[in-house]
């Protein structure tokens, strides 16, 4: 497939970048980190979505190699911000990992990645979906428990739209639960009560809870309400580039 082959050739050429997206404390609006999330503009397609390129690599035999490319830049960028901003770097920078990611290799690269750039691993927070995690729990466990020893933390991305054992997420060693944005737009219909559950249950579990996709104010006032720890969306910032991302933090700090 030509559209697989421009991939691996846009992963060695680095021509895949990141956008960051700043995660606010809800309380406060005070900024603490950013998700990364990997960009690729396709030299005669234009923009290709990581909601097509990730299944591409994954079905393709590219996720290793997509995943140590997004980690290695994500841990150059925390790097450069600390020289840049110092103490108004952004604490934490949120790496999306893929499924497929989830095995042996994954805690062995991220530290050799860290260590090559001299990062922290409280830096990273590495983002694991729902699904991804319940499909083989015992394996995800060992692998997080691992990573947790890093010093690494872990969210729980898109939760509540995978299929989850709660009795599972009692015994996962994770830190975050991600509200997916479609529980967060209906905060809008008058209905909190989804977004209202999984933040009581993430408190209760003594974990943070990100709301995804807030957008407007109303939103903003409801989840504040609703205790929910961190905020992100479209209403808080938009994704940036890595240099635009310096400036908002600079600004902020
Ligand atoms: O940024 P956007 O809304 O287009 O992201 C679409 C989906 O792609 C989201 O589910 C997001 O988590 C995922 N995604 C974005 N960047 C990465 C990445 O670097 N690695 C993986 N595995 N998924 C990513
Ligand atoms: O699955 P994941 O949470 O990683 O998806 C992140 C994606 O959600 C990003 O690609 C980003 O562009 C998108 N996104 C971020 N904030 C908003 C928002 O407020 N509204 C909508 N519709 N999408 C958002
Ligand atoms: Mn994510
Ligand atoms: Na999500």
């Amino acid at each position: 497939l030509r559209l697989v082959a421009d991939l691996r050739a846009a992963i060695d050429g680095g021509q895949l970048t990141l956008a960051y997206q700043p995660v606010v404390a809800a309380a406060t609006l005070v900024p603490v980190g950013l998700e990364a999330l990997a960009r690729w503009t396709h030299p005669t397609r234009g923009a290709v979505g990581p909601d097509v390129f990730v299944p591409l690599a994954e079905e393709s035999g590219l996720v290793d190699a997509l995943g140590s490319y997004v980690l290695e830049e994500a841990c150059r960028q925390i790097a450069a911000w600390d020289a840049e901003l110092g103490v108004a770097a952004p604490r934490t920078v949120n790496v999306n990992v893929s499924a497929l990611q989830l095995d042996e290799h994954l805690p062995s690269l991220v530290a050799t990645t860290l260590s090559r750039h001299g990062v922290g691993a409280e830096r990273i927070c590495l983002e694991v979906t729902e699904s991804a995690l319940m499909r083989n729990a015992d394996q995800a466990r060992a692998v997080l428990d691992q990573l947790r020893e890093l010093g690494v933390t872990i969210a729980v991305d898109d939760f509540g739209t995978g299929y989850s054992s709660l009795a599972q997420l009692r015994r996962l060693p994770v830190d975050r639960l991600k509200i997916d944005r479609s529980f967060v737009a209906e905060l809008s219909e008058g209905h909190p009560e989804i977004t209202g559950a999984i933040v009581a249950l993430a408190a209760g579990l003594g974990l943070d809870s990100v709301a995804e996709g807030v957008e407007d104010v109303a939103q903003v006032r409801a989840l504040v309400e609703l205790g929910a720890t961190h905020l992100q969306g479209f209403g808080i910032a938009r994704p940036m580039t890595g240099a635009a991302a310096t400036a908002w933090f600079a600004e902020r700090a």
